[in-house]
């Protein structure tokens, strides 16, 4: 029997999210959404002839609804998912799935309560070929062992909402999940840059900003974070291992020659540069459902991503280097 989809947050990737679980993935299908913003979702669920809830947790208790899929604005995560666990029902969360270390633990407290694994987190570089294949060369030290990591995260523009701390929150979350999963080794210590700011930002966003990482064995990790840089949506991760680099590549299936120079396209945004991981994410999500065997990113990974992300901003906030200390992983994520 196909899976019964309720959608929290239709703006621009529940949008998306909705597109791929009618039109590209088995298993399941849309029946309900949500959103604050009634007028554009009750448009959308007569369109895809889904009923439309003015309540998020209306949703969540509906028999209309198998599963739940929030993404909707970063704040209102946690109360959604609180919410799903209650019902005993699977729920998908887009990054970050709280805002901070304290949200994320009152979430992983509720499902080990709950005594099952119902919650995955939406971060999809897990999922993309390029992250595959490096974590790959790294597990068979096919260059030794990894040593430093220079990672860049540009957006070409944010807009008047995003704020200074959405730079970690909201965007380096990516990388701060992906580059734990990548080396499998924690994070014991974050520093934040400043440096020179672009014309293109405004005064409530320092832009761009930098992160210095370090892991358990000593890794350095760098990542600039840029979300006004105007040419492109850019993701780099080059892994400096001691006999070789390797490094992600920008997908490019064409290229154009003409007029003495020779173009390759840069993706506009996340949906271009990641649509095959967010297809991949959600197609193994629908069957590990389906086969009771969930494998996808945890609560916990989201907790422990956001225990960085706290450390971020104090590091913002003193200029100082500024330990991470975790506690030990639950039972029920090991
Ligand atoms: P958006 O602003 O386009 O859409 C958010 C939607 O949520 C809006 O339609 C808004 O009306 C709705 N919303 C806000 N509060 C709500 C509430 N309390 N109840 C119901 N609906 C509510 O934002 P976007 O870009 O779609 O991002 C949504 C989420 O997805 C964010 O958490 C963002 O971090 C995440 N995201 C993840 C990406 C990824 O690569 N995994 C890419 C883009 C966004
Ligand atoms: P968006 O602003 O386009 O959409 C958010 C939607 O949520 C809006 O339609 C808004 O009306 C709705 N909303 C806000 N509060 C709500 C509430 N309380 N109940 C129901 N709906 C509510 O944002 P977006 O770009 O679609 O991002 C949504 C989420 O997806 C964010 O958490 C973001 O971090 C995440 N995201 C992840 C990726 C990724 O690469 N994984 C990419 C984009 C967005
Ligand atoms: C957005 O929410 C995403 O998750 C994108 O992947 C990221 O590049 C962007 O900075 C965020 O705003």
């Amino acid at each position: 029997m196909d899976l019964k989809v309720g959608v929290i947050g239709t703006g621009a990737i529940g949008i998306e999210h909705i597109k791929r679980i009618n039109e590209k993935v088995q298993g399941a299908f849309v029946t309900a959404v949500s959103d604050i913003n009634i007028e554009q979702a009750k448009n959308l669920a007569s369109e895809i002839d889904a009923v439309f809830f003015e309540k998020g947790e209306e949703l969540i208790a509906s028999s209309d609804v198998d599963i739940v899929v929030v993404t909707s604005w970063d704040p209102t995560h946690e109360k959604y998912v609180l919410e799903a666990i209650k019902h005993k029902k699977y729920v998908f969360c887009e990054k970050p799935l709280a805002t901070d270390s304290a949200g994320c633990k009152r979430i992983v407290d509720a499902e080990i309560a709950a005594g099952k694994k119902l919650v995955q987190v939406g971060f999809m570089r897990r999922y993309d070929r390029g992250y595959i294949e490096l974590k790959q060369a790294i597990e068979t030290k096919t260059f030794g062992e990894p040593l430093l990591l220079h990672c860049a995260h540009r957006n070409p523009t944010a807009d008047k909402n995003y704020l200074t701390p959405m730079a970690i929150i909201n965007t380096g979350i990516h990388e701060i999940d992906a580059l734990r999963w990548l080396l499998q080794e924690d994070y014991v210590s974050a520093q934040m840059i400043l440096p020179k700011q672009t014309s293109y930002t405004h005064e409530k966003l320092h832009d761009p900003q930098i992160l210095i990482l370090e892991t358990t064995s000593g890794i350095h990790i760098d990542l600039e974070i840029f979300v006004n840089c105007q040419f492109g949506y850019d993701i780099k991760c080059d892994v400096v291992c001691e006999t070789g680099e390797i490094g992600l590549e920008d997908p490019a299936y064409t290229h154009m020659k003409a007029k003495g120079k020779n173009y390759t396209k840069i993706s506009p945004d996340w949906q271009t540069r990641f649509v095959e991981a967010y297809d991949y994410e959600f197609e193994l999500w629908i069957r590990s459902i389906q086969a009771g065997e969930f494998a996808g990113p945890t609560a916990w990974d989201g907790y422990v991503a956001a225990v960085t992300m706290d450390a971020c901003g104090k590091a913002r906030e003193t200029g100082e280097k500024t330990n991470i200390q975790l506690e030990a992983c639950p039972a029920l994520y090991k």
